[in-house]
């Protein structure tokens, strides 16, 4: 085969990739115009106001603590934590993730334990029935005894967006409701009322704006 005839042959080839890798998938044979790919924006969702805190013995709720308290107090009745975040202006959800810090705890609250963070419908305010209503999925965590814990919870603030909530709701509370000692025995976590705001709890969502 000679040169030229060589030459021809693999222009002939390359015209063939260039036809089939398509710069002309256009109708009328020019390039396509791709709308941009909507871009999603990070948001911080507030706590609601009222919607934050504990219940103590399922009957008193507590939301103007800086501290949620989880265990019991002296006369065996147990403390439960909710953490609630505003939803509004958060449209389709790509990625959320919620971040609390510990604070000071007193006596033996892991007697109780495990510590489990279930996902509920709060409604967007602490009252007491949130310590005991049925949660909408239970036990999304089992959590261990660490300075801080950082949670996915895409899953659950997609529900919340699709089922038109207001807010995102997550209960905190040990297996059991007391360890009956009659002596008070708290693991706390920081709220969003302490003076370390470095340390409050925080939901960043990664959403696509409506
Ligand atoms: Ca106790």
């Amino acid at each position: 085969m000679g040169c030229k005839r060589l030459l021809e042959i693999t222009i002939a080839i390359a015209g063939l990739l260039f036809a089939a890798c398509g710069g002309s998938s256009g109708p009328d044979g020019g390039m396509m115009e791709l709308s941009p790919a909507p871009m999603p924006v990070e948001d911080i969702a507030p706590v609601v106001a009222g919607g934050e805190g504990y219940v103590v013995g399922g009957v008193s709720p507590v939301t103007d603590a800086p501290f949620m308290a989880l265990g019991d107090n002296a006369l065996d009745n147990p403390f439960v934590g909710v953490l609630c975040f505003d939803l509004t202006g958060i449209g389709s959800v790509e990625q959320a993730t919620l971040t609390f810090h510990r604070g000071l705890g007193l006596g033996d609250p892991w007697s109780m334990g495990p510590l489990f963070m279930d996902h509920i419908d709060g409604g967007g305010s602490l009252d007491a029935a949130d310590a005991t209503d049925p949660a909408l999925t239970e036990a999304i965590y089992e959590l261990m005894d660490e300075p801080s814990w950082t949670l996915d919870v895409t899953a659950q603030v997609q529900a919340d967006v699709a089922a038109g909530r207001s807010a995102s709701s997550f209960r905190i509370r040990f297996d059991l409701t007391t360890n009956g000692d009659a002596t008070q025995d708290i693991y706390r976590v920081i709220m969003s009322k302490h003076v370390a705001s470095e340390q409050h709890p925080s939901l960043v969502i990664s959403h696509f704006a409506p």
